[in-house]
């Protein structure tokens, strides 16, 4: 079942359920939806490729994982001189690396904008299945997410990661959620990222959803302990995909996300 959040006739944010070429609108808020998908869908209908795709979050806090899989481990021991043993101790650590990412009015969707920080220098996409989890912490859903990054910024000090990973522009999601499937399923799927600049290729690469390291509702689990999500959340499960060193984005180039369970996510970067 695949849910998505569009700009109705009226200009309004709405949910729908995504039924071949045609959305069905879900009555309800996504916190609503999310706490029972089996809602009604007999609020209309129009064309899916008539309607502005939103990034389907309304009022879930967006949190991440980091160091879910050994690439990602090894690229930020490579990045850093002197946290190399964080991320080293984290990987292998019951308690996992988790971070608050953005506010859900934040969130790039679909075709959005997405931002490399005028003072970074070096700046990467970190394409990530993201949990869509409901008030109860149980996962609902799965989206495609974004965790736009600057390594120099992060690379220079552990205690920058907020502002190697929380600014304008620095988080995208979508296009769709995809419910009722189970983590055996979502581990079957493949994660690829592709980055164009002036039309051509100049990155690609791909991974598997089952290279993450640690179970999806342990992840889940882990943040909402001593914690209340009243509408739910959304939760990043780290990166399998880094580019080489030597590369670092640049305003204009087109980054496609595609998770084979779920769509395609693509954004167009910005300076912000
Ligand atoms: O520890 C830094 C962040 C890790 C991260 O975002 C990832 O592994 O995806
Ligand atoms: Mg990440």
């Amino acid at each position: 079942m695949k849910l998505c959040r569009y700009l109705g006739a009226d200009n309004q944010p709405r949910v729908g359920l995504i039924d071949g070429d045609v959305v069905r609108t879900i009555p309800g808020s996504l916190t609503e939806i999310l706490d029972d998908p089996t809602r009604s869908t007999d609020a209309g209908s129009q064309s899916a490729s008539a309607v502005k795709m939103l990034a389907p979050v309304e009022r879930q806090e967006v949190w991440a994982a980091g160091v879910t899989y050994l690439r990602s481990k090894k690229a930020r021991m490579e990045e850093s001189n002197f946290s190399a043993t964080a991320y080293d101790r984290v990987y292998e650590a019951d308690r996992p690396e988790l971070f608050f990412k953005s506010m859900p009015e934040k969130v790039a969707g679909p075709g959005s904008e997405i931002g490399i920080r005028k003072d970074g220098k070096w700046n990467v996409p970190e394409p990530e299945l993201a949990l869509v989890l409901n008030s109860k912490g149980r996962i609902v859903g799965y989206t495609i997410g974004n965790d736009m990054s600057s390594r120099d910024i992060e690379g220079e000090n552990l205690l920058y990661l907020p502002q190697a990973k929380i600014y304008k522009h620095s988080c995208a999601l979508g296009p769709v959620i995809v419910a009722g499937v189970t983590e055996d399923e979502a581990r079957t799927w493949t994660i690829r990222l592709e980055i164009r600049r002036n039309g051509e290729p100049v990155f690609e690469g791909t991974t598997s959803v089952n290279n993450i390291r640690r179970k999806f509702q342990d992840l889940a689990d882990y943040l909402f302990r001593s914690q209340e999500f009243p509408n739910g959340a959304i939760l990043l499960t780290g990166t399998g995909i880094v580019p080489p060193d030597a590369f670092t984005l640049a305003a204009g180039d087109e980054v496609k996300i595609e998770i084979s369970g779920i769509g395609v996510l693509e954004n167009r970067v910005a300076v912000v």
